[in-house]
């Protein structure tokens, strides 16, 4: 359970002190836009976001990463980030990373790629395990309404009721995939209208649970450490998000179980997935997104947008970075 939680002040600092992980490991990772290869955009963000987190004074704990120590060389979970102050006692931070979210999309220089983490005091963060999660997520005024075990008929009735529209009026996002066949024949004989993503659940979450851009919920499965993460940024936006874990194994559900999961099918709302008193979310855009917008370079550097919220400190922050390389030459460093 939640242990002591954090200052606001702290949580205050630390969002903006992990904002340069995440820029780090977009701007490692957008170099590598479009070279087709998946590993490599992920492997790069990896180890720059493990590198921006050792010039941080604190003492962080990964409790969603790359995978269990012996697959993942680094930001495994359970590996300690952060170089700690010596000699004075420091708050442990537990941390949910996902370097680059939509690695495809970085592979193939598409829209929505991002790098995101969430932090919390310790026990903030549901230590998901890396399997699927079936998730609806939309804005404050559907908190309460998300029913996972309503047919999506009602969902969409709801949802459209919760914002004032019709339900012909809602655009509903959906992973392209197979497994979602049934639900998108649903979506579409209920009327709403349908965002079909390649990959990137989680940005389309973000997407859903703010207004004005233009996308009304998420529904369907992706992975649930993405929907931990979605999670903290739902918390901080206020949001609503119902999630369960796709238990379709015996031995998957005896290591949830073991993971002390005590009951595998449980429904959680965003509250349960991300249960701290203090959130810090930051995510930097790698390609052109919906909200943000891609590392762009130019000769002497480069520049980024990331989107910080913090939870007890109500912020909504979106930061534009210039990075400059090397000193700017004669002509100044270019900001556009
Ligand atoms: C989703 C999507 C991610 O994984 O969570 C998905 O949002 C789920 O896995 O961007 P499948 O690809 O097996 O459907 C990603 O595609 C990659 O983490």
């Amino acid at each position: 359970m939640t242990e002591q939680a954090l200052l606001p002040k702290f949580e205050a600092d630390l969002a903006l002190e992990l904002v340069p992980v995440v820029e780090e490991a977009a701007i490692a990772s957008a170099r590598t836009m479009g070279e087709g290869d998946r590993d490599k955009s992920d492997r790069v963000a990896v180890q720059a976001m493990r590198q921006a987190f050792e010039q941080i004074a604190f003492a962080g704990n990964i409790v969603i990463g790359e995978g269990e120590r012996d697959k993942a060389p680094m930001l495994y979970i359970g590996e300690r980030v952060g170089t700690p102050p010596e000699g004075t006692a420091c708050a442990e931070v537990d941390i949910a990373v996902d370097p680059l979210e939509g690695t495809n999309l970085c592979a193939l220089g598409t829209p929505n790629a991002i790098s995101v983490l969430a932090a919390s005091e310790k026990g903030g963060l549901l230590h998901a395990p890396d399997c699927y999660m079936d998730k609806i997520v939309a804005g404050p005024a559907c908190r309460g309404s998300l029913d996972l075990d309503a047919p999506v008929e009602e969902n969409l009735k709801e949802i459209a009721r919760c914002l004032d529209r019709r339900v012909q009026d809602l655009v509903i996002v959906v992973l392209d995939r197979p497994r979602h066949e049934k639900l998108i024949e649903e979506i579409r004989k209920a009327g709403a209208r349908i965002r079909l993503i390649p990959d990137g659940d989680l940005s389309a979450g973000i997407a859903a649970a703010v207004r004005g851009a233009g996308v009304h919920a998420v529904m369907g499965i992706g992975g649930a450490p993405e929907g931990v993460i979605t999670a903290a940024a739902v918390r901080c936006l206020h949001g609503a998000m119902v999630g369960r874990l796709v238990v379709d194994t015996p031995e998957l559900e005896e290591r949830i179980v073991g993971m002390g999961i005590r009951d595998p099918r449980r429904v959680y709302s965003a509250r349960d997935l991300a249960p701290g008193r203090n959130i810090v979310f930051a995510a930097c855009g790698v390609t052109d997104g919906a909200l943000l917008r891609g590392v762009r370079f130019f000769g002497q550097g480069c520049r980024t947008h990331s989107l910080v919220l913090t939870m007890s400190v109500n912020k909504v922050r979106f930061m534009d970075t210039v990075h400059m390389e090397t000193p700017p030459g004669p002509r100044g460093i270019r900001i556009n």
